[in-house]
C-alpha cells in the first residue's frame, strides 16, 4: 500500500496485471474500427448520388464514434466504464514514461500531457506558419498550386495555434499543474473528467491537420459562414476539431473553476489567493462563458453544410456569423493573454523579491478585463458597420486598456527599485510586456475606426495579433516553463543557454512582426499568397526571420528538454517562492501533501516585514 497514492482512483483496487496493447495503438485503432463502422453504416444506408463510400454526414458521424472509440481505447475503457457498471478490471495503470502515454487521473501527469499535447500543436502550426512565410518570399505562387492550399494552410496554423496553444497550453498545461499544489490540494476537483479532456487535444489538432483530405477550405481560423457553405468538405474537419479543442478547454475550466472555489488549504482565503490562481480562475470563467456559445456557432455551422439547413444563408444572414463568431472571438483574446498576465504579476515579485504592489488592483484588472471583453466584439467588423454604430465598440474597445493597465501598474510598481535577479524567466516576462505593450498600443489605432477602415485584413493586423498573442503568451508560457522546470522535473536549466533562447526568440521576433506593420501600412494584404511586386524584397526578408524565430522556438524547446532529462538536480525551491507549490516535494505519481498545509499570511510579502506563508503541521520544514 505505502506505494500507492492518495489520488488513485478506485479501479486500482485488486487487480492481477494483464498484458494488453499500448494504450495510444488500442486508442488509433478504436477509433479506426468506430470511423469504419460508423461511417459504412451512413453511407450505405443514407441514400446519397453516386453512392461515394464517403459523404458529408457520414464522416461526421464516423468522426464522433472514432473519437469515442479513441477515448476509449486510451484506458477509460477499464479506469471509467466499466467500473461505473461494478465490473472489476484486471488492469495495472502504467508507470514511468509510459504513465504520459494513457489515460491517468493525477492532476500532475495530466498538467503534462496537456503541455507536451501544446508543443506538438505549436510545432504543427509553426510548421504551417514556415510553409507561408516560403510562399510569401515570392509575389507569384510557387510552393503552393493553388490558392486554396495557401488559404488552408493559414487556416490550419491559426486554428491550432488558437485553440490548442493560446488557449490550452497555460490553462490546461500548467493550470492542471500547479494549481491544486498552489492552493495546498492533493487533487483537483474532478480528476476523472480532467483526465478524458485531455485526449480531446491532440484528436483536435489531428482532425484539423488532415482537414485537407476532405478538400481545401479557405475561411482561415474562424470558419465565416455562408463563404464555409461552398467550402469543399475539409471545412468539416475544421468545425469537428475545433470541437474537441475547445471541449477540451471547457472541462479543463470547469474542474479548474471547482479545484480552486472548493479545494483550497485552510487559511487560503479569497484574500490571500495565489495572483496565478486568480488569473486561472478569471480565464475559466471566460471558458465558461464563451466557449459554449463558440460551440454551438460550430454546430450550427456544421449542419448548416451536413443537412442543408438555410442558418446562414437566408437573406441579410451574413452578419450573423460574425456577430456569433466574434462574440466570442474577442474575449478568446482575452483567454490566451489573462493567463499571461497573472504570470507576470507571479513571477516578478518572486525574482525581484519584493512584495506584490497594489495586488488587489491587479486581480480587479484581471476580473474587469474579462468583464469588458464580452463587450466589444464588433470592432472585428466595423467595415461591416454604419458610423453611428462603431462608436461603443470603439469606446469600450480603448476602455479595456484601463485594467490591462493595471497589470503594467501592478508589475512596474513591484519592480521598482527592487534588485531584480536577471534570471531566464525574468527576462522572458520582462520581454512579454514589451513585446504585448506593442501589441496593445497597435490595438488603441485599431480601436479607432477611422484608422482600422484602412487597415482591416492586411498585415498591419496579422503583426497587432501576432504581438499581442506571442508577446504575451508565448513569451510568458516560455517564461513560466523556465521558472516552474524545477518543480515539474527536479532539475535546474543552463542559465546561459536559456538567456541566449530569449535573446535569440526575442530579436527575431520583434525583426520579424514589426516589418508586418510596415507591410500591412504600405498595402499588403492577408489571405493571399500573390501580392504587389513592390513588396518582395521585405517579405523575402521577413521570411528569413521567420524562420529563424521559428528556429528560436525549436532551441527553446531542446533547452528545457534538455535540463528536464539531464540537468542538475534543482534545489527544492530556487527562486524562494513562497507559494504552496514550492512546500510540496512530490514528483509525479506521488501525494502532494502528506500532511495539509496551512496558510497563515500572504505570499507575496518580501523585505522586512517577511514572514513565512504557509504552516506544515508535523514536521517543522521550513524553506530557507
Ligand atoms: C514563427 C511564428 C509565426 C509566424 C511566422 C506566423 C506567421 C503568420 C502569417 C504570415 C499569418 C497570416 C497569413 C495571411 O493572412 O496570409 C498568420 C496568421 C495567423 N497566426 Fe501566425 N505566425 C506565427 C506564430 C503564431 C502563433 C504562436 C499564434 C498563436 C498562438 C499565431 C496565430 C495566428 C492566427 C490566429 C492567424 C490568423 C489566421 C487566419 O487569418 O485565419 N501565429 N501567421
Ligand atoms: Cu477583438
Amino acid at each position: 500500500m505505502s506505494t500507492m497514492t492518495a489520488m488513485e482512483p478506485e479501479y486500482s483496487v485488486p487487480f492481477v496485471a494483464k498484458k494488453r496493447m499500448p494504450p495510444v495503438l488500442r486508442g488509433f485503432l478504436w477509433a479506426a474500427v468506430g470511423f469504419l463502422v460508423f461511417n459504412t453504416l451512413i453511407s450505405e444506408t443514407v441514400p446519397t448520388y453516386g453512392h461515394p463510400f464517403v459523404t458529408e454526414l457520414s464522416v461526421t458521424i464516423g468522426w464522433v464514434a472514432a473519437l469515442v472509440g479513441w477515448i476509449l481505447g486510451i484506458g477509460t475503457w477499464e479506469a471509467v466504464v466499466k467500473p461505473a457498471f461494478g465490473i472489476a478490471t484486471r488492469w495495472a495503470p502504467a508507470t514511468g514514461w509510459r504513465r504520459y502515454l494513457e489515460y491517468s487521473t493525477d492532476h500532475k501527469v495530466i498538467g503534462i500531457q496537456y503541455v507536451v499535447a501544446s508543443t506538438g500543436g505549436f510545432f504543427i502550426a509553426g510548421f504551417a506558419a514556415m510553409l507561408m512565410r516560403v510562399e510569401l518570399m515570392k509575389d507569384q505562387m510557387w510552393l503552393f498550386q493553388l490558392p486554396q492550399q495557401y488559404l488552408t494552410t493559414v487556416g490550419i496554423h491559426g486554428t491550432i495555434m488558437m485553440f490548442s496553444v493560446g488557449t490550452v497550453a497555460l490553462v490546461g498545461g500548467l493550470g492542471n499543474y500547479i494549481i491544486p499544489l498552489m492552493i495546498g490540494s492533493n487533487t483537483s476537483a474532478f480528476p476523472k473528467m480532467s483526465g478524458i479532456s485531455l485526449w480531446l487535444v491532440p484528436a483536435g489538432i489531428l482532425t484539423v491537420a488532415f482537414s485537407p483530405l476532405l478538400g481545401y477550405w479557405t475561411t482561415g481560423w474562424r470558419g465565416y459562414q455562408p463563404l464555409a457553405t461552398q467550402d469543399a468538405s475539409g471545412i468539416i474537419f475544421y468545425y469537428l476539431g475545433v470541437f474537441a479543442l475547445t471541449l477540451s478547454s471547457l472541462l479543463v475550466s470547469i474542474n479548474l473553476t471547482a479545484t480552486i472555489i472548493f479545494k483550497r488549504a485552510p487559511g487560503l482565503t479569497w484574500n490571500r489567493l495565489p495572483i496565478f490562481a486568480w488569473g486561472m480562475l478569471t480565464v475559466s470563467l471566460l471558458n465558461l462563458i464563451w466557449l459554449p456559445e463558440i460551440m454551438m456557432t460550430f454546430i450550427l455551422s456544421l449542419l448548416a453544410h451536413v443537412a442543408q439547413l438555410p442558418l446562414f444563408t437566408a437573406v441579410g444572414s451574413p452578419l450573423t456569423y460574425m456577430e456569433l463568431f466574434w462574440l466570442f472571438g474577442h474575449p478568446e483574446v482575452y483567454i490566451v493573454v489573462v493567463p499571461g498576465f497573472a504570470l507576470w504579476q507571479e513571477i516578478l515579485p518572486v525574482m525581484s523579491r519584493k512584495s506584490l504592489f497594489a495586488e488587489k488592483w491587479g486581480v480587479i484588472g484581471l476580473v474587469f478585463v474579462m468583464a469588458l471583453s464580452g463587450m466589444v466584439w464588433a470592432h472585428h467588423m466595423f467595415t461591416n458597420m454604419r458610423n453611428d454604430e462603431m462608436m461603443p465598440f470603439s469606446f469600450f474597445t480603448e476602455m479595456i486598456s484601463i485594467p490591462t493597465g493595471f497589470a503594467f501598474m501592478v508589475v512596474i510598481g513591484t519592480l521598482w527599485k527592487s534588485k531584480l535577479r536577471l534570471t531566464t524567466p525574468t527576462i522572458f516576462i520582462l520581454m512579454s510586456m514589451f513585446n504585448f505593450l506593442i501589441g496593445g498600443l497597435t490595438g488603441v489605432f485599431l480601436a479607432d475606426p477611422v484608422i482600422n477602415l484602412q487597415e482591416h485584413d492586411t498585415f498591419f493586423i496579422v503583426g497587432h495579433f501576432h504581438y499581442t498573442i506571442i508577446g504575451g503568451m508565448v513569451f510568458s508560457w516560455l517564461g513560466a516553463m523556465y521558472y516552474w522546470l524545477p518543480k515539474l522535473s527536479g532539475r535546474m536549466y543552463n542559465e546561459k543557454l536559456g538567456v541566449i533562447g530569449a535573446i535569440w526568440v526575442f530579436l527575431t521576433f520583434n525583426i520579424t512582426f514589426t516589418q508586418f506593420f510596415i507591410l500591412g501600412m504600405k498595402g499588403m494584404n492577408r489571405w493571399v499568397p500573390v501580392y504587389m511586386p513592390y513588396l518582395q524584397n521585405m517579405n523575402f526578408e521577413v521570411s528569413i526571420f521567420a524562420v529563424l524565430l521559428g528556429l528560436g522556438f525549436l532551441y527553446n524547446a531542446i533547452v528545457i528538454l534538455h535540463a528536464w532529462r539531464r540537468g542538475p538536480k534543482a534545489e527544492k525551491n530556487p527562486w524562494g517562492g513562497k507559494t504552496l507549490e514550492w512546500y510540496s516535494a512530490a514528483p509525479e505519481g506521488t501525494v502532494n501533501f502528506p500532511e495539509t498545509p496551512r496558510v497563515v499570511g500572504s505570499f507575496y510579502v518580501y523585505g522586512d516585514e517577511s514572514e513565512e506563508a504557509v504552516v506544515l503541521p508535523g514536521a517543522a520544514i521550513s524553506q530557507r
